[in-house]
């Protein structure tokens, strides 16, 4: 167990009993003795405050959600269940389970080690697009359905999206592990729309630590935004910068499911990533 942990766990301490009485030192006790004469105990208040690992929060109401106000900016979140009627969802979620041209991508580890990307993906923009060290070619010709979808979204949140990132999770063993879509690429509090279609799966996020915590998660704030059928799920602000998500795997029957992320992707870094000397601000 981590320091840390340990150190959550532990309240105080009692002290070591008092030294025994002077009578009973040196003699072995007789039985029925161990309770006899007084005891003197003494209270260390611990040396750290007590810690508690935030409860997981869900969100599930259609609604407006600032998450955290932080020195970065708002963090928001815009949840809109049933944003698709249920029988255009269905026919729009078979569709493009038939005719998108879904495939297996190459992601790179921070050590150049190549792994495949636990579901299929399809991008389409005008520009190319690399997160994991891999980059999904520009594919301006969009399915006829994305099109529609993409204008119905643009109306609804007010953003314009000139990219969209389709991902398809076979089962309930296609994930996508904890990061932030924190690309140069997506410009400084990037909006992403993300639309749910097919089985629920479990949309979570959690809070970056500050920087004293070196990358120790254990005290993060965490939600759980189930995405079912559907869905509309928004993300605004300081979201990117200030918090992770993720979709964990799940180990019971899980139907596949199709996420759209539309998103806009600028051609150059914009300009409020780069420092004086020209390199891009992490
Ligand atoms: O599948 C989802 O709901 C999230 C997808 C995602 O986080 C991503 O592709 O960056």
């Amino acid at each position: 167990m981590s320091d840390k942990r340990q150190r959550a766990r532990v309240q105080g301490s009692w002290a070591k009993p008092g030294a025994k009485p002077a009578s009973s030192a040196g003699r072995q006790p007789t039985p029925g003795s161990w309770n006899a004469g007084p005891r003197t105990y003494e209270f260390h208040q611990p040396a750290d405050p007590v810690r508690v690992i935030p409860v997981e929060k869900a969100i599930e109401e259609a609604g407006d959600y600032e998450i955290s106000k932080g020195p970065t900016g708002v963090s928001r979140l815009r949840l809109l269940p049933g944003f698709l009627p249920l029988e255009e969802a269905d026919w729009m979620f078979a569709t493009l389970l038939a005719e998108l041209p879904w495939s297996q991508k190459t992601n790179y580890g921070t050590m150049g080690e190549a792994y495949d990307e636990p579901r299929l993906t399809c991008w389409y923009g005008e520009l190319p697009y690399t997160y994991s060290h891999s980059t999904m070619q520009a594919n301006p010709q969009w399915h006829p359905v994305l099109i529609t979808l993409r204008q119905a979204i643009e109306q609804e949140t007010s953003h314009t999206f000139n990219s969209l990132l389709c991902n398809l999770y076979r089962d309930g063993k296609d994930s996508i592990a904890w990061h932030s879509d924190d690309e140069a690429s997506l410009g400084p509090h990037p909006s992403i729309a993300s639309l749910s279609l097919g089985d629920t799966r479990v949309f979570s996020l959690r809070k970056k630590p500050p920087l004293e915590e070196k990358g120790d998660y254990t005290y993060a704030e965490k939600l759980r935004i189930p995405l079912s059928h559907g869905t509309l799920l928004i993300m605004e602000g300081c979201t990117q910068e200030d918090w992770q998500h993720q979709v964990a795997k799940e180990y019971h029957d899980r139907g596949p499911r199709i996420n759209l992320t539309f998103r806009t992707i600028y051609p150059e870094p914009h300009p409020s990533r780069m420092d004086n000397n020209g390199e891009l601000r992490q």
